[in-house]
């Protein structure tokens, strides 16, 4: 578990470069169980490459994760990726999405982009998105290691789809976490090597904008029920600042039938907003 104090490093090098690494923050037990169960799913779903050069056409992506077993529910409360979030986003924040990224041999750059551009924001603003990804294999450049351009997250604007712009790879060892400011130019490496380079995208938006995978929809509610205080609030069942996603003027962890923890906005008596 990394410090308050590294953790505020973390936070700041992402302020200042728009990423940062966890060095081997994941226990090498649960990376090789996930990495085990992600070729189950592959397996029992048929799972295959997309076709489009975005999601790339010799890689493997499984969406929703938190449908596909207990093993899941672990990725988005971790104890040491968490709370560099929080620090860059803030403790309301929500999972925008949970997938997983093979990069097979033979995979081709992926275009840079940065995962908030289709949000209609002047540029640069504060951030809206999180984004991290867990190294289930070793990242290298030639393997296809996430391309990122430092400091990018700062422009006044988000790259053109398909250009070519210079960058670098985030390397790392398997069990490390790249952890990136929403802004920031990246995309998927190329793969040369003639193994994959499995990631976990574990993706948090803030709590006042629209998460990507359709959390509460898309995850049924049964499984939801299973899921801890903290993973619940963070597929969306609270609200933000005490309002944002009520339903009827009550918190909508009610529907899984527990009492709310947080007061709303209206409860609040003027000294207290917490
Ligand atoms: O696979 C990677 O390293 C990055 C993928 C990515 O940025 C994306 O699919 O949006």
């Amino acid at each position: 578990m990394l410090s308050p104090q590294a953790l505020d490093e973390h936070a700041a090098r992402i302020a200042r470069d728009g990423y940062t690494i966890l060095e081997g923050v994941i226990d090498p037990d649960f990376v090789r169980a996930v990495r085990a169960d992600l070729e189950r799913i592959e397996r029992e779903r048929n799972v295959r490459p997309a076709k489009n050069d975005f999601e790339g056409t010799q890689t493997w992506r499984i969406y929703n994760l938190l449908v596909h077993g207990e093993l899941y529910e672990r990725i988005p409360v971790h104890e040491s990726v968490l709370p560099v979030v929080e620090r860059v986003l803030d403790p309301g924040c929500l999972i925008s999405s949970l997938s997983s990224i093979a990069i097979g041999p033979d995979e081709t750059p992926q275009p840079i982009h940065a995962d908030d551009q289709l949000i209609p924001l002047a540029k640069p603003h504060i951030a809206t998105v999180c984004n991290t990804m867990w190294a289930l294999t070793e990242f290298t450049d030639a393997n296809g290691a996430t391309r990122i351009i430092p400091g990018s997250h700062l422009a006044d604007a988000s790259p053109i789809y398909g250009k070519h712009y210079d960058s670098i790879p985030a390397e790392m060892s398997e069990g490390s976490v790249l952890v990136w400011h929403g802004s920031l130019w990246h995309g998927g490496g190329a793969n040369c090597t003639k193994a994959r380079r499995v990631g976990i995208a574990m993706n948090y938006c803030a709590g006042f904008i629209r998460q990507q995978e359709n959390q509460q929809l898309g995850i049924p509610r049964e499984i939801a029920r299973r899921f801890s205080p903290r993973l619940r609030e963070l597929v969306g069942y609270g609200v933000y600042n005490g309002l944002i996603g009520h339903i009827d003027k009550r918190n909508p962890v009610e529907l899984l039938g527990e009492d709310a923890a947080h007061r709303m906005v209206w409860e609040y008596d003027g000294s207290d907003r917490s």
